[in-house]
């Protein structure tokens, strides 16, 4: 079977057959596979999931479907009207599941697509006070969510101990023979280790709760109507209990980056203060009124901290060989390393302004 009549096969277990189904590669995610599918008048995004990373898709199904519908039990008691475009809708299977697996083992997920929506790499401080807002009001509306815990879909996601133990066996194993190139930045990486281990050590001393964050807060997740307005937050894979200086951080790492995460020029690359500033302000306008003061005092480390993070997986990927993030071409992993690494410089300049401005923000 080629690969088109593959795909049509796998969306009929979710919506039917139909003769007429359309299927396109859609996005640039690092990690699923994502598709447009048009079947019937309607559109969907079909998903493969990439389970060598998410490791159980049963309990991350799960996530997502308590995750939405809370979400979407919220904007119904608000009176928000258009809630189908305000919240991820999961499609079930034919049989009721809320994924399907293949006969290759490859699992599988339908979502409703949502109409006239755009996403943006780059934004400006209006959008970036907006996506603050959102992604405040995420957290919020999901800080009574009943029931167990969610599930952690990536153990230790966005534990920095742990990521530095996962390098460092990297290091050691130097699988690739790529490590005498960059000796250099390992030191870089290692100078910084302690401080970069902060928030672990707070939580360890009953100083910073979790709570349930997005984990995933790149810019481009944000989806935006064709007035700029939020219409609502995407990619839920990685909803689960963290910090909330992850949210903060991947943000600002990811949306006040005046260059590309990838960027081959380091020229481009530093952190947009203005953007910061908004982002700051729509995200304490939402969120100031739950967070603790030892959280606040920390929204900036939280940034240099997600982009500390971001250079340490990169360069472990790198070091290995280049078996976790997709990649363009051979050196694109030492790229988006040093990339990343340079923004962290430019955060590490602009700290003491940040702080400042997260203080101001916050009414401090
Ligand atoms: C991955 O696939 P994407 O772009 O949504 C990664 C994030 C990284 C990001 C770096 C599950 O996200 O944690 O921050 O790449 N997701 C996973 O661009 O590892
Ligand atoms: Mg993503």
């Amino acid at each position: 079977m080629d690969e088109m009549n593959k795909l049509k096969e796998i969306v009929s277990q979710f919506i039917g057959d139909d003769a007429n189904t359309e299927i396109k590669p859609l996005g640039k995610g690092h990690i699923n596979d994502s598709y447009k599918v048009v079947s019937g008048g309607k559109e969907y995004v079909l998903q493969r999931i990439n389970h060598h990373i998410f490791k159980n898709v049963p309990e991350l199904q799960n996530n997502i479907h308590r995750v939405t519908e809370h979400i979407r039990e919220k904007l119904e008691a608000l009176g928000v009207t258009d809630i189908d475009r305000r919240v991820l809708t999961l499609i079930p299977t034919q049989e009721g599941a809320l994924y399907y697996q293949d006969n290759a083992g490859d699992y599988w997920r339908v979502m409703d697509f949502i109409k006239d929506s755009k996403s943006y790499d780059e934004i400006n401080p209006e959008l970036a006070y907006r996506a603050g807002m959102a992604f405040g009001d995420f957290q919020k509306m999901l800080a009574d969510l009943p029931g167990e815990p969610l599930f952690e879909t990536i153990p230790n996601f966005h534990n920095m101990e742990a990521r530095l133990k996962t390098f460092r066996e990297a290091v050691e194993a130097n699988k690739a023979g790529r490590l005498n190139q960059v000796a250099g930045l390992v030191k870089e990486i290692e100078d910084r280790a302690e401080e970069m281990c902060k928030a672990e050590k707070l939580h360890r001393e009953g100083k910073l709760p979790k709570r349930i964050n997005h984990c995933d807060t790149k810019v481009n997740n944000i989806l935006f109507d064709n007035d700029d307005q939020v219409l609502c937050v995407v990619d839920l894979d990685t909803v689960m209990p963290g910090y909330v200086l992850s949210d903060f951080g991947d943000f600002i790492r990811t949306g006040a980056n005046t260059g590309a995460e990838d960027d081959r020029n380091l020229d481009n690359i530093s952190v947009d203060l203005d953007i910061f500033e908004a982002y700051a302000k729509g995200y304490l306008k939402n969120a100031a009124s739950f967070l603790s003061d030892v959280e606040i005092e920390n929204l900036a480390f939280g940034a240099k901290l997600l982009t500390y993070m971001q250079t340490v997986r990169f360069f472990t990927d790198y070091i290995d060989g280049d078996t976790y993030y997709k990649i363009a071409y051979p050196e694109h992993n030492l790229v988006r390393t040093e990339a990343q690494f340079k923004l962290l410089q430019s955060l590490e300049e602009n700290f003491g302004e940040m702080q400042r401005i997260v203080k101001e923000a916050a009414g401090k």
